[in-house]
C-alpha cells in the first residue's frame, strides 16, 4: 500500500507548506493504544425529491409534463412545457387528448391535428425541457415517445434544435402505426460547444399529413446516463454524489414519503415496470413528480454508486397529522412486507417475482429499513412503530430497524435524530453522544445542517455553516462506535429553486456544484478511519479548533480532522504516539471567509487544496487557516 501512497504524493500539484509558527497547543494521536471501531456505514445520503431536485435533476429525464401525468402542481393535465410549430405555411395544432389515452394509467395524450402542409412547410412541436435541455458534444440522445394516426403513415421528423432554431440533430421515423407503438430513435448533435437552450422537437414535413391527427405519450429523452443505466441518473450529478464515496442511501424520504394525505402516500407499487404504467404523484414539496425514479431505480442507484440501501418505509401517518387507527393498520403493514419481498423475494415469490419480470433478477442486498419519517411530530408512533416492527422482524429478523421517533413500549435498536440549528448550537451539540449510554443500540443522524439563521431552511451555505457542519461530524466521528449513519440534508437544489436553505450540492440544466459543507463531507467521507483514536490535548482544549483522530488498518493510514470555527489561524504541535509514520504527511484543507460560498458563477470559489508536509520523528507544526477544515494525513512505515 506504501507504493501507491507515494505516488499520490507525486501527483499532487500542490505546495510545501513551511512550518515556523509557534503552536501554544499539542495534540498527541493515540496510536499506542487501540481505539474503538468506527462504523463503517457512517457517512452517507438522504434524498427525497424536494427543490426541483430529482424530476429535471438526479433523474436524466429531459422532457418536462413526457406523459401529461397532471399538471405542474397536481392538477389536470396540461400541455405545459410544449409549442406548437407551424413554419412555411403549415397549418396545425395541440391539443390534450382525454378521449384517446394510451393505456389505464396514462389517460391524456397529446393530439397534433394537421391541417395543411405547404412545400417545404413543417407542423409539429416542440418541449422546452426542465429549463432548457443540455446539448454537449459527443453525446448521444435516446429519444423514444409511443404514437399512432388515424391517417398519416409517416414520416416524422425527431430533433433537437437551439430555442433560435438552429438544427442541431435529426433522425426520421419512416412509418407511423394506426394503433399505439413505441418509437426510439438516437440523436448525435455535431457540436462543439455545451448549451442548454435548446428544444425537443416532433415534425413532419409531409404534405400527406393534412387532414389527419397524431396522438403521443411518454415522450422521452435521455442523455448518457450514469453507468449507461436504462432510465437513469444524470451522470455528473450522480458523480459528485459518488465523489464522496458515500456509504448508505436513505430514500425515498423525507417528507415526500409521508403524502399530504394518506391516500397521496408515495407508493411503491405505483413506480415500478414500464414508465408508461407510473401515474405519478403529487410530491410532497407542493410539485408533480413522474416517479420514473422508483423503487428499483433507487436500488440500482445503491449498487451503482456502492451504497447501502436504506429504504424508508411508510408507517400509517401523513403530513397533515392524520393517522391510521390502529385497528386498520393491517393492509399497511403488508403493503410494507409486499414492498420487502419485492426488493429481497426470490422468483417464486409474488412480488420478488415483480422485480425479476422489470429486470433485476438478483435480490437486493436490503440490511437497513426506517420506520416512518420524523414520527416525533405525531402521537401515534407507539402503535404504528409496533405493528410495522413486528410485522418485519417476524419474516425478516436479520432487518435493523430504524426509528424515528421515542416511542416507548417496543426496544429502539436504532433512532434517527435531526439537527437543525445555528452554528454555535451544532458546535455545542458536538459533544452530544460523548455520554451517551453504549449499549446495544446504535444512532443514526439521518438529517442535519448548520442554519446560521437558526432553523429552519433560510440560511446561505457559506463557509462558516460548513465549518460548524465539520465540527459536528467530528464529534459524530468521535463517537462512530455508537452513530451508525450521517447524513447532511437536503441534499440537493436546483438553483434558483430552493425551497429550503442550505442544502449540500446545487446543479442548474448546465452544471453541478458543492456547497463549501459538501466539500467538508467530501473530505471527512472519502477519508475514513475504521478505528477512532483518542488525542491528548496540552496547552489548550476544544474551541476554535475541533479535532477526531483516527486509523485505517488496511492503508496504515493515520487522519487527524480538525476544524477551525475562528477568525485567526491557528498552530498545533502534533505528535504521534506509537509507530513511526512517513516523514512526509499529506493535507486537504478547505478555508474561507466566513461568508464565502460557491455559486453558480463562481462554482469552485471554495474548494478544497491538497499539500504535503514533513513530519520528523512523529512530530510536526501545521497552522490551521481561519475557518478551515482539514484532514492530514500520515502513513504508518
Ligand atoms: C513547533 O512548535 C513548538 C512549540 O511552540 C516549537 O517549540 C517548535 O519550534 C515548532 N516547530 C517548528 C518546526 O516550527
Ligand atoms: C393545476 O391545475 C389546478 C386545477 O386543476 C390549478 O388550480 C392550478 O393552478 C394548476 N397549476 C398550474 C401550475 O398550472
Ligand atoms: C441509449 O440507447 C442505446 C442503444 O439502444 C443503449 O445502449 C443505451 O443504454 C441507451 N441509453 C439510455 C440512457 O437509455
Ligand atoms: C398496490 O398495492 C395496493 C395494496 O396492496 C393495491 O391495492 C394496489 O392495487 C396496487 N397497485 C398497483 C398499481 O399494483
Ligand atoms: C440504550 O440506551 C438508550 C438511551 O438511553 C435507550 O433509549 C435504549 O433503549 C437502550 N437500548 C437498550 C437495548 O437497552
Ligand atoms: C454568496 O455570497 C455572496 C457574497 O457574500 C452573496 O452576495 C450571495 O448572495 C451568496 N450567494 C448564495 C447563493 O448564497
Ligand atoms: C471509546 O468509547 C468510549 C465510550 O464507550 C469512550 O469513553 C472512549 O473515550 C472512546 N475512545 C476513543 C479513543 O475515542
Ligand atoms: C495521554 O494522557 C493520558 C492521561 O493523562 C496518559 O496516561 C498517557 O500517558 C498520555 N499518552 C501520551 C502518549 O501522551
Ligand atoms: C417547485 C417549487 O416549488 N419551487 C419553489 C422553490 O422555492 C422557491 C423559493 O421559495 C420558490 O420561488 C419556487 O416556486
Amino acid at each position: 500500500m506504501y507504493g501507491i501512497f507515494a505516488l499520490g504524493i507525486a501527483s499532487i500539484a500542490g505546495i510545501t507548506l513551511v512550518q515556523q509558527a509557534q503552536a501554544e497547543l499539542s495534540l498527541t494521536i493515540r496510536n499506542d493504544v487501540a481505539g474503538n471501531a468506527s462504523f463503517s456505514t457512517l457517512y452517507g445520503y438522504m434524498y427525497e425529491d424536494i427543490n426541483r431536485s430529482g424530476d429535471g435533476g438526479l433523474y436524466a429525464e429531459m422532457i418536462r409534463n413526457r406523459a401529461f401525468q397532471m399538471n405542474d402542481t397536481g392538477g389536470a393535465p396540461d400541455l405545459s412545457y410544449y409549442s406548437s410549430i407551424n413554419s412555411g405555411g403549415a397549418s396545425s395544432s395541440i391539443h390534450l387528448d382525454s378521449t384517446v389515452p394510451l393505456n389505464n394509467v396514462l389517460t391524456h395524450t397529446l393530439r397534433l391535428d394537421v391541417s395543411k402542409i405547404a412545400s417545404g412547410g413543417r407542423a409539429g412541436f416542440s418541449n422546452e425541457g426542465f429549463w432548457g435541455i443540455r446539448v454537449q458534444p459527443k453525446e448521444t440522445y435516446n429519444a423514444s415517445f409511443w404514437a399512432k394516426s388515424n391517417k398519416f403513415t409517416g414520416p416524422l421528423t425527431i430533433s433537437l434544435e437551439s430555442s433560435s432554431g438552429k438544427v442541431l440533430a435529426t433522425a426520421t421515423i419512416s412509418s407511423i402505426s394506426s394503433t399505439f407503438k413505441q418509437y426510439s430513435v438516437t440523436l448525435k448533435p455535431s457540436v462543439t460547444q455545451v448549451s442548454t437552450e435548446n428544444v425537443f422537437v416532433i415534425s413532419t414535413s409531409s404534405s400527406s399529413a393534412a387532414g389527419s391527427s397524431i396522438w403521443f405519450d411518454v415522450i422521452s429523452l435521455f442523455p448518457p446516463t450514469y453507468k449507461s443505466r436504462k432510465n437513469g441518473l444524470r451522470a455528473d450529478i450522480a458523480q459528485i454524489l459518488a465523489d464522496t464515496k458515500p456509504s448508505f442511501f436513505r430514500f425515498p424520504g423525507g417528507n415526500n414519503i409521508e403524502g399530504q394525505t394518506i391516500e397521496s402516500r408515495w407508493k411503491w407499487n405505483e413506480t415500478i415496470g414500464p414508465i408508461e404504467t407510473r401515474p405519478g404523484r403529487l410530491g410532497d414539496w407542493g410539485y408533480m413528480n413522474t416517479d420514473g425514479q422508483g423503487l428499483l431505480e433507487y436500488l440500482e442507484m445503491c449498487e451503482d454508486l456502492n451504497m447501502a440501501p436504506l429504504l424508508g418505509v411508510w408507517a400509517g401517518y401523513s403530513l397533515n397529522k392524520q393517522s391510521v387507527p390502529q385497528a386498520d393498520l393491517d393492509p399497511y403493514v403488508q403493503d410494507t412486507l409486499n414492498e420487502l419481498e419485492y426488493i429481497m423475494g426470490d422468483a417464486s415469490t409474488t412480488y420478488g417475482s415483480m422485480r425479476v419480470r422489470d429486470g433485476h433478477p438478483e435480490p437486493f442486498d436490503l440490511k437497513y429499513v426506517e420506520v416512518g419519517n420524523e414520527d416525533f411530530f405525531s402521537t401515534t408512533y407507539d402503535y404504528r412503530y409496533k405493528a410495522w416492527y413486528d410485522a418485519i422482524k417476524k419474516v425478516y429478523p436479520n432487518l435493523q430497524i430504524i426509528a424515528t421517533g421515542l416511542e416507548t413500549s417496543t426496544p429502539i435498536k436504532t433512532l434517527d435524530d435531526h439537527y437543525y440549528m445555528n452554528g454555535p448550537d451544532m458546535i455545542a451539540a458536538w459533544s452530544k453522544y460523548d455520554n451517551y449510554p453504549r449499549n446495544d443500540s446504535t444512532v443514526m443522524v439521518g438529517e442535519y445542517a448548520t442554519n446560521v439563521n437558526g432553523c429552519c431552511g433560510t440560511s446561505p451555505a457559506d463557509m462558516q455553516a460548513a465549518i460548524a457542519d465539520a465540527i459536528f461530524a467530528l464529534g459524530l466521528e468521535r463517537n462512530s462506535d455508537l452513530v451508525q449513519f450521517a447524513a447532511y440534508a437536503p441534499t440537493f437544489t436546483r438553483d434558483g429553486q430552493a425551497q429550503w436553505n442550505p442544502d449540500l450540492i446545487s446543479f442548474n440544466t448546465a452544471i453541478v456544484w458543492g456547497t463549501p459543507s459538501y466539500y467538508v463531507q467530501q473530505m471527512w467521507s472519502a477519508n475514513r478511519a475504521d478505528t477512532i483514536l483518542g488525542v491528548n490535548a496540552t496547552g489548550g482544549g476544544y474551541g476554535p479548533l475541533y479535532w477526531v483522530a483516527g486509523q485505517k488498518s488496511s492503508t496504515k493510514q493515520v487522519f487527524l480532522k480538525v476544524a477551525n470555527y475562528g477568525s485567526s489561524p491557528q498552530t498545533v504541535a502534533i505528535k504521534v504516539a506509537g509507530p513511526r509514520v512517513h516523514s512526509q504527511g499529506v493535507s486537504i484543507v478547505l478555508n474561507g471567509a466566513a461568508t464565502a460560498n460557491n455559486t453558480v458563477s463562481s462554482p469552485n470559489n471554495v474548494v478544497p487544496k491538497t499539500s504535503t508536509f514533513s513530519v520528523s520523528s512523529n512530530t510536526f507544526n501545521f497552522t490551521f487557516p481561519a475557518w478551515s477544515a482539514g484532514v492530514l494525513m500520515l502513513h504508518n512505515l
